[in-house]
């Protein structure tokens, strides 16, 4: 009996593990494809009008073709002391965020190269005042993640334990090392949950129900 409870246990504890890995998406919530915006960011690679561009929105689905690493973001290289690199987005309209997923990839072998030591995400309801969502700290080699086993790569997914319902967001990167180190390398920013329900929405939709049985009594 001991050992069928074990062995369940231990099933469990695997089948939560394997969970907590995604692949990138292109259909969660804070993806171009479902209307996000971008509001502002820090510099990226260079400026915009070379093959050397980068763009903020390919961590969230973009890709623009003809410019340095399509699918990712690249922030900018040699920054400053302390630099923090940011990108400011927001929803079409406010979300309950459950679960969110990053994956990004340093140069090699070391995380100076196209890395960052801190993560942190913070949701907003106005775009004035921020509430942070998440920090991490991340490892020298990242490390790796179930779908992205690369050792450079970091595969984090995050189970919020309380939703946030927020339409603004914010994510910092601290520089990994300072100095001459390159930017960096955001390969895709994944959000999930659900749309905030809108009030009138429902309204309307349980007034066309209503509708709909008091012409269905009518025909009868
Ligand atoms: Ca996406
Ligand atoms: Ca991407």
């Amino acid at each position: 009996m001991k050992k069928v409870l074990l062995v369940t246990l231990l099933g469990y504890i695997l089948s939560v593990g394997n969970s907590f890995a995604l692949l990138m998406s292109n259909t969660d919530l804070w993806d171009v494809s479902n209307g996000i915006t971008i509001i502002d960011h820090s510099y990226l690679e260079n400026g915009p009008g070379t093959y050397w561009d980068s763009y903020a929105d390919n961590m969230f689905g973009a890709t623009h073709e003809g410019t340095i690493e399509p699918p990712n973001t690249i922030f900018a290289d040699n920054p400053a002391s302390g630099f923090t690199h940011w990108v400011e987005w927001q929803t079409p309209t406010p979300i309950i965020l459950t679960s969110f997923n990053l994956v990004a990839a340093h140069g090699s072998p070391s995380y100076t190269d196209r890395g960052f030591s801190e993560f942190r995400l913070y949701g907003s309801t106005d775009g004035s005042t921020w509430d942070n969502i998440y920090t991490y700290v991340t490892e020298d080699p990242y490390g790796g993640g179930e779908n992205y086993t690369g050792e450079n790569y970091l595969e984090l997914y995050v189970d919020l334990s309380s939703p946030v319902t927020a339409q603004y967001f914010k994510a910092e990167f601290d520089q990994a090392g300072v100095g001459a180190y390159s930017g960096p390398r955001i390969k895709e920013l994944d959000g999930y949950g659900s749309p905030v329900p809108i009030p009138g929405a429902a309204w309307l939709l349980g007034s066309g129900l209503v509708g709909l049985v008091a012409v269905r009594r009518c025909k009868v």
